[in-house]
């Protein structure tokens, strides 16, 4: 594959779905001022706080065509950010949740059509289910666990089909286990509730035995996935966005201790009913075809965490692309 499309975007009008959200606020900061940036959040979980001033933001829900119309009008780039992203509320609500993850996204698709404009799906590692391999590529089989599996696995061929039926230039990422500044709420991941625990010197709660892994990927290297998404050459398909490294939550639960200088016990509970054993990303393909490669540790964005400081994915201020972002490191 030829050269790599940048992690920049500049002079585009775009639209970010959830853009409110812990994600979605994120990739907005980077995509802001340099673009025309707006906003579709229904404020369920995202705060107004999150957007920055000169952001337009629709408040709305995304299942609403009119509210997304509206949204979408003359956009070049939609990031689709928004979700029910509690896998047990979908093991609850099926069909609801189904509503937000799925029925919402074929809408942005056609409103994309409609645009003529570029979309990047949010997927999920969820769509493996117990992966078949490890670290799984994105060829391995998908068999999700939950509702939520299916829906993220459903729009993720959505995409890809809405590139091979009607030209759309469509990019599907499937995160692994984000985490980052803002994650918060009772289904915000494990990372950010060991924080709240150790911080209030409560016990660290480790589910079962603590030797399952995850992929745990920093929101700023997602934010840059999603970048080289909204200007790559190759749509149509789906890429992983991890690490590459896997981390048991026994050893979190002790990191994370020790990068806040907490004195909590780490404690045992009963294993969470269908909790994956492992999961880990094969980042081959993201990083021959998107030139997608993550910059930060889990240790430094763990002490990044604890000290309050902010890992800005790669983008200047005001947005101009910079030639040496190649080799810039953080940590
Ligand atoms: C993640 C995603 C989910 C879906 C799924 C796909 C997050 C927040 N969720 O679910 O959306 O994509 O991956 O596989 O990224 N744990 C504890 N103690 C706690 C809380 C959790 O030990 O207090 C364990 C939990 O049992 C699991 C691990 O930590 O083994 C990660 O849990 P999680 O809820 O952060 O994320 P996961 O992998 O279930």
């Amino acid at each position: 594959m030829g050269s790599h499309a940048p992690e920049t975007l500049r002079d585009r009008t775009v639209l970010v779905t959830g853009g409110a959200g812990f994600i979605g606020s994120h990739l907005v900061e980077a995509l802001a001022p340099a673009n025309e940036v707006r906003v579709l959040d229904d404020f369920s979980t995202g705060s107004r706080d999150y957007v920055p001033e000169d952001v337009t933001v629709i408040e709305g829900d995304v299942r609403d065509p009119i509210a997304l119309q509206k949204a979408a009008r003359g956009v070049d780039v939609i990031f689709h950010q928004a979700a029910v992203v509690s896998v047990s509320r979908s093991v609850g609500e099926p069909r609801r949740t189904n509503g937000t993850n799925l029925d919402a996204g074929l809408l942005v698709l056609e409103q994309a059509r409609q645009e003529d404009a570029r979309v990047v799906v949010a997927s999920s590692a969820a769509v493996y289910g117990h992966p078949a391999e490890l670290p799984v590529p994105e060829t391995a089989a998908t068999e999700p666990t939950s509702p939520y599996g299916v829906q993220k696995l459903a729009i993720d061929q959505y995409a890809r089909l809405y590139e091979e039926l009607y030209d759309l230039p469509t990019v599907a990422l499937r995160y692994f286990n984000v985490y980052g500044p803002r994650q918060r709420g009772p289904y915000s991941g494990v990372i950010s509730t060991f924080f709240e625990q150790a911080r209030a010197d409560e016990p660290i709660t480790v589910a079962g035995d603590g030797e399952q892994t995850r992929d745990f990927v920093h929101v700023s290297d997602v934010v840059r996935a999603n970048l080289r998404a909204a200007t790559t050459d190759a749509v149509g398909a789906a890429y992983n966005v991890g690490t590459g490294d896997r981390t048991s939550i026994q050893d979190l639960a002790e990191t994370i201790r020790e990068v806040t200088d907490s004195s909590s016990p780490i404690v045992h509970r009963d294993p969470r009913a269908g909790d994956i054993r492992h999961s880990g990303a094969d980042l081959s393909r993201a990083t021959r075809r998107l030139g997608f490669e993550p910059r930060v540790s889990l240790e430094s964005g763990l002490r990044s965490l604890a000290d309050g400081t902010s890992i800005a994915p790669v983008v200047d201020p005001d947005g101009t692309p910079d030639s040496n972002t190649e080799h810039t490191t953080y940590g």
